[in-house]
């Protein structure tokens, strides 16, 4: 299967994504009745085309890595901000919300923190990284992911990591929405986490999660599913997964939306087709996000803008997974998700 989708990404390599008809739009955000948004790195800001299409594009922005835990926990335990001040700059300058991306993550936890063992000392570290995080953008991170991918791969309960050995399985995540509250008494507080639209089960036990935070007096806020998807995503699971997530009646971030042409797997035998496949599931995501009850969608974000700059590249260079091509232009990906919205 794999060798499948490789020769059938090999065959549009005679057709490059920046050839694919360019679609001419209205700005994305112009188009949505609710706030569209990217991930961006500070030094990305930089190119000022790229400035450009993120500030005529979207609304609101997400840190793409520069406020996790790898970026602002220094090796002796200090902070450091400048990258993402700088971001958050950016998004002021320009009128955009903000959004903070993210808090907890079991696959990040610096020696700093390790080091210090289980006593009393460990949780304090833990509450004034959040309050110290929190408190630098309280009045302008509207929404921060406080836990980020908690259940496990293959929907089987829930990780453990450092955070948990340490502090508590529902007890270290209940803590850190305790702490980011105290930081900040507005901003929405999200539990977010990956594969929620194609597996079922793992949606179910992240529900479960949340209402069992709720239950220990978690002031969560927001569910976000990121909705890293592939160009083969059944018809209908998205829609799916959006109303089972939503029953809970808390708002909903679809927080960093991209659609795999390379992870499909092979049921989709060429580029034309993975293109097809991937503009109809962006025209899903799209119906289906703007279906929710207004109150409930908090904000509809792609995990970039422009191919070239997606992390998929990482895994397979030929992969456009994103709304624009490499030179910004909008792909036939944005005008079905846009056209699902008039
Ligand atoms: O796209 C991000 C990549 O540039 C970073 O190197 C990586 C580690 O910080 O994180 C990627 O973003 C991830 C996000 O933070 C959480 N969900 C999965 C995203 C893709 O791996």
């Amino acid at each position: 299967m794999v060798l499948a989708s490789a020769l059938a990404l090999g065959a549009c390599d005679r057709k490059s994504a920046a050839q694919a008809a360019a679609v001419d739009l209205p700005p994305l955000k112009s188009l949505a009745g609710f706030p569209v948004g990217t991930c961006v790195q500070a030094a990305q800001l930089d190119d000022a085309a790229f400035a450009a299409l993120v500030a005529a594009q979207v609304s609101q922005l997400t840190a793409e890595w520069e406020m996790k835990m790898e970026y602002i926990v220094q090796d002796d335990g200090s902070l450091r901000f400048d990258a993402p001040d700088r971001i958050a700059a950016f998004a002021r300058t320009h009128g955009l919300r903000f959004f903070g991306h993210t808090l907890v993550w079991y696959a990040q936890s610096p020696a700093a923190f390790a080091r210090l063992g289980s006593g009393p000392g460990f949780a304090a570290a833990y509450r004034d990284y959040i309050h110290a995080v929190v408190g630098r953008y309280r009045g302008q991170a509207a929404g921060w992911d406080v836990v980020n991918e908690a259940v496990a791969e293959d929907g089987e309960g829930w990780r453990e990591c450092l955070w948990s050995q340490r502090l508590g399985r529902l007890e270290h995540m209940t803590l850190a929405f305790q702490h980011a509250r105290e930081a900040d008494p507005d901003a929405v507080l999200f539990l977010n986490d990956y594969n929620l639209e194609n597996l079922p089960k793992k949606r179910a036990t992240f529900l479960k999660l949340a209402e069992a935070l709720l239950k220990a007096g978690a002031p969560l806020g927001g569910l976000g599913t990121q909705t890293h998807v592939a160009a083969d995503l059944k018809a209908g699971e998205l829609t799916a997964a959006l109303k089972d997530l939503a029953s809970l009646g808390l708002p909903i971030h679809l927080s960093e939306m991209d659609v795999s042409l390379s992870r499909a797997k092979g049921l989709l035998r060429d580029r034309r087709e993975l293109e097809a496949g991937q503009a109809r599931v962006y025209a899903e995501a799209a119906e289906a996000f703007s279906s929710l009850p207004a109150r409930q969608r908090f904000a509809f974000t792609f995990w970039g803008l422009r191919d070239g700059e997606s992390w998929l590249k990482r895994e397979d260079a030929r992969d456009t997974p994103l709304p624009f091509d490499d030179a910004g232009q909008a792909k036939a990906a944005a005008g079905a998700w846009a056209a699902a919205l008039r």
